[in-house]
């Protein structure tokens, strides 16, 4: 639980998001667009939610890293991000790779896309930072870990989760003792050590890190002298204060946002098309583990000023209709059925057409009787009349790219390839 009588450490502190990832294992989805820039839910990207979780938390001042793809990631958060007023002390600085400091194009690591805006933190002169990832979907107070930070005199608290043991190798992995104290760190091991007494699991970095900004502004101007650092918090900045410092460990537990009280912590990465299609799809069950309906922790994004959602009989009445579906804005279902979806904004299904477990993201047209079943269509997909996916996977697998849980993506490179 929140200190409601203490005075909110948020704001004396900066958030600063890295989103300059690619997310590989996300393929087509993330060939034109950084993975933050993904959408996700009906309305949001993935990054909204690590910024909502910011502005939610008290903090005010908030920079995002860009590197990779960054055009529709950006053009996003000047439209939904932009309300941030200087002479409120607030801030908000979108930070491409830009050469500021080395004539390196890129940053190097993500250790490396602070340290080349020192000069912009510094500007805003926040006590505390608190460096995030802009790839994950979950709700955190972040307040909670600034506390539990202060309270320990830690040189650095990191925001960790139990994962499974086998799942742990795309992590940093730590170990702690009674006090938390981080005794151990390894990032991605190959051999993921266990937690004592509980071999199955791990306790896993969610590379969220609070510094106080003089200690990390130290460490950042040591790492840029030592030409065997590969400039990143995860291999370079955090096993170096393990080992001669004080690292605290911040159990996601205590500061995450529940949907409801008997259901537990929500985290995701979908780093993989079957993990985004399954977060996805799980946001149409009728009680859903992340709740986007919460006002106490609203979800912060860009919403376009357009007609409300339709559903209309078409002219041989036949009934349009959406069953256990997310339907946005701008969306006309016109004599078809979507059945366990989610139809983004401006979708637009033909007569007879049907979508069964779909994620459609914005703007896609789909024609009259096509018939999709587990499929991901990318933004602005025009289905051709009478398309059938996921009914023949050989055939799936040779048109689109259809994955090892089933899940056929489509995006406009494929659709030109048909025709
Ligand atoms: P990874 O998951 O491998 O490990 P990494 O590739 O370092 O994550 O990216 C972290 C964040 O920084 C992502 O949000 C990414 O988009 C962004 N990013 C990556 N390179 C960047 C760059 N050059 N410029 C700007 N942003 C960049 C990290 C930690 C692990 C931890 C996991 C948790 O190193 O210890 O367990 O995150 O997901
Ligand atoms: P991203 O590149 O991440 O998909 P964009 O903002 O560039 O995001 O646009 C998404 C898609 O939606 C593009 O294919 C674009 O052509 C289409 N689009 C955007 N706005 C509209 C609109 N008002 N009407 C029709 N299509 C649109």
């Amino acid at each position: 639980m929140r200190d409601t009588y203490a005075q909110p450490l948020a704001r004396d502190a900066m958030a600063y998001v890295l989103a300059g990832g690619r997310g590989s294992r996300l393929y087509d989805l993330t060939d034109n667009r950084a993975k933050p820039a993904v959408y996700f839910g009906g309305v949001s990207r993935i990054i909204d939610f690590a910024l909502s979780n910011a502005i939610n938390s008290g903090i005010r001042r908030i920079g995002v890293a860009t590197q990779y793809k960054a055009h529709s990631l950006i053009r996003h958060m000047q439209r939904a991000w932009n309300f941030m007023r200087p002479e409120r002390n607030e801030s908000f600085d979108i930070l491409p790779a830009s050469q500021r400091i080395s004539e390196n194009a890129w940053y190097e690591g993500t250790a490396d896309a602070v340290y080349q805006n020192l000069d912009i933190i510094a500007s805003h002169a926040p006590k505390y930072m608190v460096i995030l990832a802009g790839d994950h979907i979950y709700k955190m107070d972040y307040e909670l870990m600034l506390q539990q930070h202060v309270a320990t005199g830690a040189d650095v608290t990191i925001g960790c989760l139990v994962v499974k043991r086998e799942e742990a190798k795309g992590f940093g992995v730590m170990a702690v003792d009674a006090n938390a104290v981080i005794t151990d760190f390894v990032e991605k091991p190959e051999n993921p050590p266990a937690i004592p007494g509980d071999p199955e699991h791990s306790l896993a970095s969610m590379g969220i890190y609070v510094f106080d900004t003089k200690f990390l502004f130290d460490a950042l101007r040591r790492d840029a002298e030592d030409p065997n650092s590969s400039r990143d918090f995860g291999k370079d900045i955090i096993p170096d204060i393990v080992k001669n410092g004080k690292a605290v460990a911040h159990r996601f537990t205590d500061s995450c946002i529940r949907a409801a009280e008997e259901i537990g912590e929500y985290w995701r990465d979908v780093g993989t098309l079957d993990a985004y299609f399954e977060a996805n799809l799980d946001l149409t069950d009728v009680v859903p583990a992340l709740n986007m309906y919460d006002r106490d922790w609203p979800i912060w994004t860009d919403q376009v000023v357009a007609a409300p959602a339709k559903f209309v009989h078409d002219i041989e009445g036949r009934r349009g209709m959406a069953i256990s579906s997310l339907i946005s804005q701008d969306c006309i279902v016109s004599g078809a059925i979507a059945r366990r979806s989610l139809l983004f904004t401006g979708v637009k299904m033909g007569s007879y057409s049907s979508v069964d477990e779909g994620v459609i993201l914005p703007y896609c047209n789909i024609g009259r009787g096509a018939r999709l079943k587990r499929v991901i269509l990318d933004s602005g997909v025009r289905i051709p009349e009478g398309l059938v996916v996921g009914e023949d996977p050989v055939l799936d697998a040779k048109r689109f790219r259809r994955t090892e849980g089933g899940v056929v993506l489509i995006n406009k490179a494929m659709i030109e390839r048909l025709k």
